[in-house]
């Protein structure tokens, strides 16, 4: 690979399990390690992930080719469930350049949803080591020609834990891309109809323009691999899988000159949506039963509302009263000072006078005006005497 730079450069490889992500390092590691095809033809083929696949040079009966042991990261005992356990970073060091690439788990884990959110966490986890990433590599199979629910799930797990900062960042790699000449193909177009939902619902703008789409197919490296292990590789035609790897090689060099012109991104944003997330989603079970719980207490009170006033009703000391106004034959003297009577409304609605301090109950004075104050004659009753 032919690219002058001195630059250590972040990267993070994100994609549905399978696409093709841990296959693009050891493609990758080759194209560093190899000026051309025909250099690494028959040599080693380099590779810093184990792995294992199988070719059919002849019908049906396929030989598996191995690239070094499954190790604790790599399950390679089923070619067809998910390889890559946990993120690593793999250091690729070139005389111009060190790319940090960080391998992960992919979404749509054949083990099912809970994994996947379990892959989320620990892929957040390992992003949480760099301060900045340069480049978020999302991969996309070529052949992907519909917007089904899996494609808008892994999409959406991939994306929406990104903070929207990181749109720049955002680049789109088609694997397998021999098979539409090197060109995004069909595949774009369903892009372009997620990107659109993705904006209109969710207000969330990733662009797919020419400057951050590209394709690869790791065919090449494959052959390399076959070629060393299977008698029948070495007769036939390369020029195919030599194509691949300039055509490979030209989008590798792409990438990289799109990833040196935009500005990195702070991972801080993309851990701070997702620790908020997190919270929120925490959060989500408390209130469920905090909203059940008004609403049954609520619909508790609308129920029992009449026999809580009649209970409440029954337990008043004074429920209501009305003054009934009775003449005495008889006169009282009683106090008139404010603090000793209280106006009060009578059942014929007239306004009287309240005396609640009875300071004689029956007066016999004779010829003393009633309802009179201040009232002389009254020095001589009772009430005054005691005083
Ligand atoms: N022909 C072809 N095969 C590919 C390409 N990329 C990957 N493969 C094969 O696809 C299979 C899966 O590739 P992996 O690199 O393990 O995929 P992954 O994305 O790392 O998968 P997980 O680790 O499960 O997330 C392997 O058999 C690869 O050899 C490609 O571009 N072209
Ligand atoms: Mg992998």
């Amino acid at each position: 690979m032919n690219i002058k730079m001195a630059k250590e450069l972040n990267i993070l490889l994100l994609g549905q399990t399978g696409v093709g992500k841990s296959t693009m390092i050891n493609f990758l590691v080759n194209l560093c390690t190899y000026s051309s095809f025909d250099d690494a033809l028959g040599k080693p083929v380099k590779f810093v992930i184990p792995t294992s696949f199988k070719v059919y040079p002849k019908g049906i009966k396929g030989h598996e080719i191995k690239l070094g042991d499954p190790d604790e990261n790599e399950d390679l005992t089923k070619l067809t469930q998910s390889h890559t356990q946990k993120p690593k970073i793999y250091k690729i060091s070139h005389s111009d350049f060190i790319l940090n690439i960080i391998d992960v788990p992919g979404i749509g884990d054949t083990r099912g949803t809970l994994i996947d959110e379990y892959n989320t966490k620990i892929i957040l986890d390992t992003v949480a080591l760099f301060e900045k990433l340069h480049g978020i590599c999302i991969l996309l199979h070529s052949d992907r020609d519909k917007l089904d629910l899996m494609y808008i799930y892994c999409m959406n797990e991939l994306l929406l834990h990104l903070h929207n900062e990181a749109a720049p960042n955002i680049l789109f790699i088609f694997t397998h891309a021999t098979r539409c000449d090197f060109t995004p193909g069909d595949a774009n177009e369903v892009l372009t109809d997620y990107l659109k939902e993705l904006k209109d619902k969710k207000g969330i703008v990733i662009n797919n323009e020419e400057e951050n789409l590209f394709s690869i197919d790791s065919e090449s490296f494959r052959y390399l691999a076959a070629y060393n292990q299977v008698p029948e590789y070495q007769n036939m035609e390369s020029n195919q899988y030599r194509s691949s790897w300039e055509q490979s090689l030209k989008a590798f060099q792409a990438i990289y000159k799109r990833i040196i012109s935009v500005n990195p991104h702070s991972v801080i944003n993309t851990l701070s949506i997702n620790e908020a997330r997190a919270m929120i989603i925490s959060l989500m079970g408390p209130l469920a039963t905090v909203t059940a719980l008004i609403e049954d207490n609520y619909a508790h009170y609308e129920q029992n509302i009449d026999d809580i006033i009649k209970k409440l009703t029954n337990n008043l000391l004074i429920t209501d009263y009305t003054i009934e106004l009775n003449k005495l034959d008889y006169p009282k003297t009683v106090c008139t000072a404010k603090k000793c009577i209280s106006v009060e409304k009578s059942t014929d609605g007239n306004f009287v006078t309240f005396y609640k301090q009875i300071c004689h109950a029956r007066c016999y004075l004779k010829n003393v005006p009633l309802e009179h104050f201040p009232e002389p004659a009254l020095k001589d009753c009772a009430a005054m005497r005691r005083e």
